[in-house]
């Protein structure tokens, strides 16, 4: 059976860009491919902290996480469904330090994001923050994933992982490990054109982050949905006059279109139909305002409903399973490494 797989680190309240970008498609693939393939879902608990957080609260935040999993729509009840914590499956960082031994340091100093959060914690750049994608190979790897629904941004982090499986099975000459599917089919299998990237209501050529200190740039979660409301209505558009869908042109107004559809679950190309040439922005502002209001208001009641105890049961399942996979794989990996007979 095939296994797709997915994760959303729990640093930092999640916003409706992981939501919509990450969240939606695998809930959505979890519905399509209940019965054929293994559905992971996990909280990469270990990645939260390669930039600082408050450490007291990050328990807490996992078990969100989890919570949040399931009152997106994860059937906890179907046994192919896997809900963990990276940090009680330790095969995860036994292979990341295994993984590294195999990636060109040039290689993994290429990827942006890095260089992108470095310039925005230069006061605290981590050897952790530097390997976290190769942590993130190890989370992929130890399960053979194929599918690994993702945002946009997360695509050189696949292609990286990609090249360290394939290295590896050239060097030992086995089918050590199931390469993922390159990003046109990822994107393909999550039924797209191209990876998601919802983006910053106040600075929209950027993609909207769960990190960002500026509260006015995001729809978190928890946000109260009367406050998320305001944050639509004062979003950065542009002074065209008419509103186009166009990214590079319109980045403002097109991601307000984005999200309309995105979180009404429409094709975009309605919601495009229905703006497409208005010049009054305060109508799509509005009606995005109460999409997004809507939704929070029902989501955050879903997410009050499920208690401390189910996410305990999901666990202790979910834990069992991906130890029992996680070991097994990793044990054929030691033997290839020789420090296994
Ligand atoms: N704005 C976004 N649009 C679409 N997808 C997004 N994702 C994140 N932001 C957007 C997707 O969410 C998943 C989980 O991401 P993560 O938290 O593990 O890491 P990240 O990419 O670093 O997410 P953030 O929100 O930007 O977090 P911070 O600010 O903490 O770094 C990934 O699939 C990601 O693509």
């Amino acid at each position: 059976m095939k296994t797709i797989l997915t994760g959303v680190r729990a640093n930092e309240e999640p916003t409706i860009g992981n939501f919509l970008g990450a969240y939606m498609p695998m809930i959505n693939l979890a519905h399509k491919h209940a019965t054929d393939c293994n559905i992971n879902m996990f909280v990469p608990d270990l990645h939260s902290f390669t930039t600082p957080i408050d450490h007291s609260k990050l328990y807490a935040q996992v078990i969100k996480g989890i919570k949040y999993y399931m009152a997106a729509g994860l059937d906890t009840d179907n046994p192919n469904v896997h809900i963990y914590r990276q940090s009680h499956v330790p095969a995860h960082s036994e292979l990341a330090w295994i993984l590294d031994c195999f990636t060109p340091f040039g290689e993994a100093s290429r990827m942006t994001q890095f260089k992108e959060k470095s310039e925005e914690h230069h006061d605290a750049i981590t050897v952790g923050l530097f390997n976290y994608p190769i942590l993130m190979a190890a989370d992929i790897l130890l399960y053979d994933a194929e599918y690994i629904p993702l945002g946009e941004d997360q695509f050189q982090h696949l292609e990286l992982t990609r090249n360290i499986a394939m290295r590896m099975n050239n060097k030992f000459e086995t089918e050590l490990f199931t390469i993922p599917a390159p990003e046109k089919e990822q994107v393909a299998f999550m039924g797209l054109d191209k990876g998601l990237r919802i983006r910053s209501l106040t600075e929209p050529t950027k993609k909207m982050s769960k990190s960002s200190n500026n509260e006015k740039s995001k729809i978190s979660l928890n946000d109260d949905p009367a406050e998320a409301k305001k944050k639509i209505m004062s979003a950065t558009t542009d002074s065209e006059g008419v509103i186009h869908f166009d990214m590079q042109k319109q980045p403002g107004v097109s991601n307000l279109l984005m999200i309309e559809a995105l979180i009404n679950n429409k094709p975009l190309e309605e919601v495009i139909a229905q703006f497409d040439g208005q010049t009054r922005y305060g109508d799509l502002k509005k009606q995005v305002a109460e999409s997004v209001s809507n939704f929070l208001t029902s989501f955050q009641a879903k997410v009050a409903s499920i208690s401390d105890e189910d996410v305990e049961n999901v666990l202790e399942k979910g834990e069992a399973y991906a130890n029992e996979v996680a070991n097994k794989k990793l044990y054929e990996i030691q033997k290839q490494v020789g420090v296994r007979k």
